[in-house]
């Protein structure tokens, strides 16, 4: 698949472009491009000019540029742009506190080309005379080049989860502090996050007092900036997290404002201008003929949505991806109550609404705990019913089970499943079986048919093509002792890309055979990504959210998957593990008999 090789050359010309202070219409319409091109499920070179033109945010000129690269590798005229800077100028605009303004400088007024070489005129102090930048920029500057490897990158949704809720927490506790949120790629959901944002309100007296608790945090390895609205820190990761204070009576439009996405407040703007207002992170107001502004809505993010025309939207569906459309149509319909109740496609699925995990391991494979102590840490965990799913024989480095360790293994789960019944919770007997290559399963079928649950998994020949592994998939949802395909892509979060199959044809299979497809909630995996999953609900194939538990912690991660979920605009329906217990075992029992099984 090509989508990712055009979508980074998209993205570095936009970068170029804005070194250059080319036109910012130009640069955000590239970087729109580039994110259409990573998220659509279909390889770019496989769709036709028309297909590609209709595409969100390409146009007629960006199709030709894409059929241009697909025919001869290159877009010339991005050759040409990107040709003007040096490859160290474009990296610096990565660092923190080092846009392309400042990066610009630099290079044209200065001849910094790389990295080293900035540090090193720095610590020389050869850059003090340049006019802008100042002693205590550079010192800024310089105390990110040293974090640049991290801070260039971004984390785990799970790494970032932990880490913002902690300092929000903490900043509650500090005196003044009327309300904190962390807002962002975070709340939106992400499954990478580039820094963390936290809002906090407050009244202006107590603002510098916040900035002081939150450079003075055991988080703070190092402090960027320190102002009265805006301090930011460095983790001892290097993680940057920007904390912003606003009064209270602006704390919905500082949500709003820095929750983002950047293109879903781009289109709130234009929707805010055509209807003669104007926002920012302070309030929607009201322009009046005499260019004075009159503040509409600010408190609540409801009601900034609300006096827009909208429902209210959940963050996570901010992406601008037919949301605001969605709301408009929404608010329309249920004028009076929007503000109340969400209406039904943003009623979204919550963590509270799990009620149990179909996808586990025990000691008996490669997890760190027996049958019985999973069982009663899912009974702990509120659930009602829970599959133990060890994997299967060809996974012999994760201990799987060869089929005479299975039947072992099946009866000591049934054996423990008699008891657990007794205190409400279901246990199945499963396995993770392995999908091969051909789309065949690692067990025979006389061995399957013993079993309660099938979680197909691929997780060797990952590196297959697109064609084959669209085959594989096909076939293997066609197999009668399938339940559930667990992680269908095989990606890890952000280094393995996994098979790339076609979706919408996996997606079609599995709504065909009457089984369901899984959010791995591991946030390593998060496999149906968010884009995936969002098809196989619009499909309505159910899909389960599973944490592939390997021990008791695991089961924290549930909270990434439900956050993926919500990204594709799932509602409680469309989550098999949300039905209660009887209704689960009814669509279990339905697939079986479909199966024949
Ligand atoms: P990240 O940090 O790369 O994972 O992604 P975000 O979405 O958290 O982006 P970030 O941290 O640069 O900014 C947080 C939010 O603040 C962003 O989603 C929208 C808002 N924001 C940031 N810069 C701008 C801007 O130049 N214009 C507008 N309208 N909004 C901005
Ligand atoms: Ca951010
Ligand atoms: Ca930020
Ligand atoms: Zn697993």
């Amino acid at each position: 698949m090509k989508n990712l090789e055009i979508a980074s050359l998209f993205e570095r010309t936009a970068d170029v472009l804005a070194l250059l202070g080319g036109d910012s219409f130009r640069i955000l319409a590239y970087r729109k491009i580039a994110r259409v091109l990573s998220e659509i499920p279909h390889a770019v070179e496989k769709l036709t000019p028309k297909e590609v033109q209709a595409l969100p945010g390409i146009g007629k000129s960006s199709a030709l540029r894409i059929a241009e690269y697909l025919s001869t590798g290159k877009i010339a005229e991005f050759e040409d742009t990107l040709s003007q800077v040096p490859a160290g100028v474009l990296a610096m605009t990565h660092i923190p506190s080092l846009g392309p303004k400042t990066a610009a400088l630099l290079w044209k007024e200065a001849g910094v080309t790389t990295i080293e070489d900035l540090k090193a005129k720095i610590d020389s102090g050869a850059l003090l005379d340049l006019p802008g930048l100042g002693e205590k920029k550079l010192k800024k500057i310089r105390a990110n080049l040293d974090h640049a490897a991290t801070a260039a990158g971004r984390i785990r949704l799970g790494e970032a989860l932990p880490l913002a809720q902690a300092l929000v927490d903490y900043l509650k506790t500090i005196p003044g502090v009327l309300n904190v949120a962390y807002c962002g790629s975070l709340r939106r959901g992400r499954e990478t996050i580039g820094d963390i944002d936290i809002a906090v309100a407050a009244l202006p007296e107590h603002a510098a007092a916040i900035s002081l608790a939150v450079t003075r945090h055991t988080f703070a390895a190092s402090t960027i900036n320190a102002g009265p609205s805006k301090t930011t820190i460095l983790t001892g990761h290097g993680v940057q997290v920007d904390v912003r204070v606003v009064p209270p009576q602006s704390w919905g439009a500082a949500l709003q404002y820095f929750t983002g996405s950047l293109h879903h407040n781009v289109k709130l703007r234009q929707l805010a201008l055509k209807k003669g207002y104007t926002l920012n992170e302070f309030a929607l107001s009201k322009l009046n003929p005499d260019k004075t502004e009159t503040p509409v809505a600010s408190e609540t993010e409801a009601q900034i949505y609300n006096a827009l025309g909208l429902a209210w939207i959940p963050p996570e569906c901010r992406e601008d991806t037919t949301e605001i459309e969605a709301a408009l149509a929404a608010h329309q319909m249920n004028n009076e109550q929007s503000t109340m109740n969400n209406p039904p496609v943003f009623n979204l699925v919550t963590i509270e609404q799990i009620k149990g995990d179909l996808h586990t391991h025990t000691t008996a494979s490669d997890g760190s705990h027996s049958i019985e102590e999973m069982v009663a840490e899912a009974k702990r965990r509120g659930f009602e019913y829970l599959a133990i799913t060890d994997h299967s024989k060809s996974q012999f480095q994760a201990n799987g089970l060869k089929s005479d360790r299975l039947l072992v293994h099946i009866a000591m789960i049934h054996a423990v499943a008699k008891e657990a019944i007794k205190s409400g919770i279901l246990v199945l007997a499963g396995s993770e079986v392995d999908i091969l290559a051909d789309g065949s399963l690692d067990y025979e079928d006389d061995l399957l048919a013993k079993l309660d649950w099938v979680v197909a998994s691929p997780h060797a020949a990952l590196s297959q093509e697109s064609d084959a592994a669209t085959a594989r998939m096909v076939r293997v949802a066609a197999n009668p002792y399938v339940c559930v395909i667990g992680h269908p892509t095989g990606r890890l979060v952000p280094s393995r890309r996994g098979i790339e199959p076609d979706m919408e044809k996996v997606i079609f299979a599995a709504a065909r055979s009457g089984i369901a497809l899984e959010i791995n909630a591991n946030t390593h995996r998060l496999d149906l990504r968010d884009t995936h999953a969002r098809l196989a609900v619009q499909a309505n194939v159910p899909i389960c959210i599973n944490t592939d538990a390997h021990s008791y912690s695991d089961f924290d991660e549930l909270q990434c998957g439900i956050l993926t979920a919500r990204r594709a605009w799932a509602t409680p329906q469309h989550i098999l593990n949300t039905r209660p217990l009887a209704a689960f075992q009814q669509w279990l029992k339905d697939r079986k008999q479909m199966a024949g099984w």
